[in-house]
């Protein structure tokens, strides 16, 4: 996909931008209601109405009542969350239309259905739940859907794997196989219990034997962001910052989690550092624009990123800038919004609507 933003808009001063987007936020009123992720850089988050994690943004994009047009400051998958949660009297639309999710880019539709053709084998939806991580494409959501499955995010994972273990034997965990590997634990899996589907190999690189005692079949997606930290980082922090606590978001792998003192969802980062005692400190391994956001939030807290020198920071977050932001909101009726058609709206809308009630 091609885009380019007008050359004006590219040029603007940010004081300018700003006052077109305050003066345009006033000329919409409430029927405009824009929605950003953590991870956005901290001047788009200014002006968020609504500020969360993906999982909190839907549960908005589904509930408000008189708005007519979403802003959504964060990735593709989100967007088309949100259109399938607010549709058929809202418009959602994606200030950055490159604005992706590598992870979720590596559970490819195809992949999948080989995956599941072969998991058909093992009971299929007789035994077999799926469970979609929000990060995948709304394809892949209307394929949970359909097959009884739910969506779920990094703040609801564990209650999500519960809802799949009281109804089937096995669950199907996808993309991310930290997340899953970190909430089987969690669950009170064993290690042995749990199988990575290797979609570059046949038959996911995994024997009869292996698949039919698996309980959790994880996809082999990452981030490429919190697969950066590592249990060196730990130790490290621990080392030169006596009394430190560390809390990480669960898509870092296990032994990292395992090493932190706490991990959850961008919101309970969030609200650890708010809660955390006046005077703590606290490293953080997630995205680096939530750390810095902590940082400048809680002056009274000695808040920093985890891994020292590299610079953990999600290209496709960080691409949506105050320029587009603009862009977008003095242009909306002229761009192409974020819709996703039936039937797959239908089908993954079920998967959504469970991921709401699961909570
Ligand atoms: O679900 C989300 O919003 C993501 C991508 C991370 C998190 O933990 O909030
Ligand atoms: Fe995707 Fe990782 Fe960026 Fe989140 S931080 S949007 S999972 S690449």
């Amino acid at each position: 996909m091609y885009f380019s933003l007008p050359q004006t808009y590219r040029e603007a001063p940010a004081e300018e931008l700003q006052e077109r987007i305050i003066e345009a936020k006033r000329k919409l009123g409430h029927k405009l209601v824009i929605l950003a992720h953590h991870y956005q850089r901290l001047e788009v988050v200014g002006f968020g109405d609504h500020v969360g994690d993906s999982y909190g943004l839907s549960k908005v994009a589904a509930e408000m009542a008189d708005v007519e047009t979403i802003v959504f400051c964060g990735v593709h998958f989100m967007a088309e969350s949100a259109d399938i949660l607010s549709h058929p009297n809202k418009r959602v639309y994606l200030p950055n239309p490159l604005a992706g999710c590598p992870m979720a880019d590596m559970a490819e539709m195809a992949d999948v259905m080989e995956a599941w053709q072969r998991l058909e084998e093992f009971g299929g939806d007789k035994k077999v739940v799926p469970i979609s991580y929000m990060n995948t494409s709304a394809g892949l959501k209307a394929f949970t859907g359909r097959h009884g499955g739910l969506i779920c995010t990094s703040s609801n994972a564990p209650a999500a794997l519960k809802w799949g273990f009281d109804r089937r034997e096995k669950v199907f965990f996808f993309p991310d196989q930290h997340l899953g590997y970190n909430t089987g634990i969690r669950y009170g899996l064993k290690p042995d219990e749990m199988v990575l589907w290797d979609f570059s190999r046949e038959e996911g690189g995994l024997t009869e034997d292996q698949l039919a005692k698996a309980k959790l079949i994880l996809w082999k997606g990452h981030c490429h962001v919190h697969t950066n930290f590592t249990v060196e980082h730990v130790a490290e922090v621990r080392r030169d910052y006596p009394g430190v606590k560390v809390v990480v978001h669960p898509e870092c792998p296990h032994e990292v989690v395992d090493a932190a003192d706490a991990d959850g969802s961008t919101s309970f980062i969030v609200e650890y550092c708010a809660n955390a005692p006046t005077g703590s400190t606290i490293a953080i391994g997630t995205e680096i624009n939530l750390t810095n956001r902590m940082a400048h939030e809680h002056p009274d807290k000695k808040i920093f990123e985890l891994s020292g020198d590299t610079c953990p920071v999600c290209a496709n977050m960080y691409r949506t800038t105050l320029n587009d932001l603009a862009y977008t909101l003095e242009n909306y009726a002229d761009l192409k919004p974020i819709e996703v058609a039936e039937p797959t709206r239908g089908e993954a809308l079920v998967a959504l609507e469970k991921m709401l009630e699961v909570g």
